[in-house]
């Protein structure tokens, strides 16, 4: 049965829920040419969501599915195999940007030697890790483009381990749905499984051949070249793995979950 919007109250614009949920479909979603040129109304996102929308409450409701739904749609198309465009040295962007939710004065600096990784949640050994430990595993690089939801995209070159190797070491639970990450400057993300487990997917240590600067994640980061800049997580101190979901910094601020690249 099609259910008919309600009639909007006075005091909520329909031009700008649409334009607002536009923006949430779009913010990353890859399949938003599925809804092209066509337009949207407010009736169409009502049946898209199944959202009455009444009051500013369900307005937010609306826009939280949408954001939902487009996890889903990620998740969905997210091929495990599929491989990010890798780069020739010659092309790697300099100097690579520096960004966070605070400025360059106020970077963050973690004491190497005091350092340890604490791993959480579903893991048969949650033993702490030092640097030199996690410096001990294989190391692999990767001449990426990292995209930041800002606007600006640059490729850089980034050493360490792969997670996915990393997680099975540890006796990580590999059916569990998400890995959270806290970080030194209280940052976090999280991300799921299939994508921890993507091969390009790394524990990185170093940047372009040295020890990763402090304004770049020292001591220790996450590298994916499959999710944009926000998912990418600096200074990690701890990891977990986890069937309830952990959110983020941005994400809990209404960017999308999922945030492929
Ligand atoms: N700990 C931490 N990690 C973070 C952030 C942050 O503020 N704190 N910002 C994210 C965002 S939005 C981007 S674009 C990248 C920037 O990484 P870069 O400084 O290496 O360019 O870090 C991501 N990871
Ligand atoms: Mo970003």
């Amino acid at each position: 049965m099609i259910k008919k919007p309600n009639r909007l109250p006075a005091s909520l614009d329909s031009e700008l829920i649409v334009k607002d949920a536009r923006r949430a479909l779009e913010l990353s979603m890859p399949s938003r040419r599925l809804f092209g040129k066509r337009a949207l109304t407010l009736g169409g996102l009502a049946l898209l969501t199944g959202c009455d929308i009444t009051d500013n409450a369900s307005v937010n409701r609306m826009l939280t599915r949408i954001s939902r739904m487009n996890d889903g749609v990620q998740g969905w198309l997210f091929d495990p195999d599929k491989l990010a465009p890798t780069y020739p040295a010659s092309m790697i962007t300099r100097p690579f940007p520096f960004n966070a939710f605070y400025g360059e004065d106020e970077i963050t600096e973690v004491d190497g030697d005091a350092y340890r990784l604490e791993l959480k949640g579903l893991i048969d050994n949650r033993r702490p890790w030092t640097l030199p430990a996690l410096r001990r595993l294989p190391q692999v690089e990767q001449i990426t483009r990292h995209i930041c939801v800002e606007g600006w995209s640059a490729i850089g070159r980034w050493g360490g381990v792969p997670f996915a190797g990393f997680l099975r070491h540890v006796g990580a639970d590999l059916s569990a749905k998400y890995i959270a990450f806290r970080c030194a400057d209280d940052y976090y993300t999280s991300i799921d499984m299939p994508t921890a487990l993507h091969p390009q997917t790394q524990l990185t240590l170093t940047y372009d051949g040295d020890i990763l600067p402090p304004k770049y994640g020292f001591p220790m980061k996450l590298r994916m070249p499959t999710k944009l800049g926000y998912k990418n997580p600096k200074h990690i101190v701890s990891i977990e793995v986890t069937n309830t979901y952990p959110g983020g910094y941005w994400e809990d601020q209404g960017y999308n979950w999922f945030g492929g690249a």
